[in-house]
């Protein structure tokens, strides 16, 4: 049996002349953002890598075919449409069988991005240890999957809707390299610093495409996670923040949300009380991701 994996025309083209690629998920699109800054802030991120001098794949199931990369009319089709299911690792395949359409999110874009030899992957933030989560078990797919596919996936921190002491107790022990680029401090998503210090520090694209390449030398399996904190002009204070959060989480439990529609409610509900400045925030380090994810790809074919 033959994969259903289509490369769209300027993807194949940087396949051909051997140009970084940096892969982007869908989910963010879908689920993240609300309709029409999602399909803009796809476009923009797309734009960022390209001014970088690499080539966006942004990675989605339609009608059955993993896309690596994605027209502009895919684009914007996918970013309106109702319905789309939020694929991980465990609903993957069966979207694609079945010939269905999905938005991939970090795991099943890691899965996506490995089959299409693609290393480097930026995104906003990853999933993680959901508070609450020695009660409900929600731990995102994400965090297995950067023990067990070998990418680099850049983001902002974990999303402080979760238990980020958790999530990096998880990752730990299976036994995933968080590094923080340029500072001590552990970024936490909306803001650039946490009070948790970083289990790795580096400060150069070059020494973390170079920590990437080392562990594939060395055989070891799994992904890095590259937390590249927001600029600190875009980012939401912490004081301003907790409070919503924690409304948002407490409305979450009363409404009993659970499973993969934890994450969208919290997003969406934040972006409501904080009249739309969590998704400006969103925005801005998604493209400061790109920016850095692009860098990495890069140092990677040098290295070639
Ligand atoms: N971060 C965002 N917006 C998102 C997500 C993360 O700012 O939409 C998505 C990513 O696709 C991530 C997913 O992989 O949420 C995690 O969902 P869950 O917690 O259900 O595993
Ligand atoms: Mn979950």
């Amino acid at each position: 049996m033959t994969l259903p994996m289509d490369f769209s025309p300027e993807v194949s083209e940087a396949r051909k002349a051997g140009r970084a690629i940096v892969a982007l998920e869908s989910t963010i699109i879908t689920h993240g953002m609300p309709f029409p800054q999602n399909v803009e802030t796809a476009r923009e991120v797309e734009a960022v890598i390209r001014e970088a001098g690499a080539t966006p794949a942004t990675i989605a199931v339609l009608d059955g075919r993993l896309k690596i990369g994605l027209t502009e009319g895919e684009l914007d089709d996918l970013a309106q449409r109702d319905g789309v299911a939020k694929l991980s690792r465990a609903d993957f395949a069966a979207c694609i069988a079945r010939g269905g359409d999905g938005a991939t999110t970090v795991a099943a874009t890691m899965i996506a991005a490995q089959l299409a030899g693609i290393s480097v992957f930026a995104t906003g933030g990853i999933g993680g240890a959901h508070k609450g989560a020695e009660t409900s078990f929600d731990i995102s797919a994400d965090l297995q999957e950067l023990a067990q596919t070998s990418v680099t996936v850049v983001a902002a921190g974990a999303k402080a809707i979760l238990d980020i002491p958790k999530t990096l107790e998880v990752l730990e022990t299976l036994g995933v390299p968080v590094i923080t680029f340029g500072q001590n401090t552990l970024p936490a998503f909306w803001s650039s610093m946490s009070d948790m210090v970083s289990p790795l520090r580096l400060d150069t694209a070059k020494d973390i495409a170079e920590a990437h390449t080392m562990r594939g030398a060395m055989g070891l399996k799994g992904g890095q996670l590259v937390c590249n904190p927001i600029p600190v002009a875009d980012e939401i204070a912490v004081e301003i923040l907790a409070p919503i959060l924690e409304q948002a989480q407490r409305e979450a439990n009363e409404k009993e949300v659970l499973a993969k529609d934890v994450t969208p409610f919290l997003l969406q509900r934040i972006f409501e009380l904080t009249d739309g400045a969590s998704l400006r925030a969103n925005i801005a380090l998604v493209k400061n991701n790109a920016r850095l994810a692009s860098e990495i790809a890069n140092c990677l074919i040098d290295a070639r």
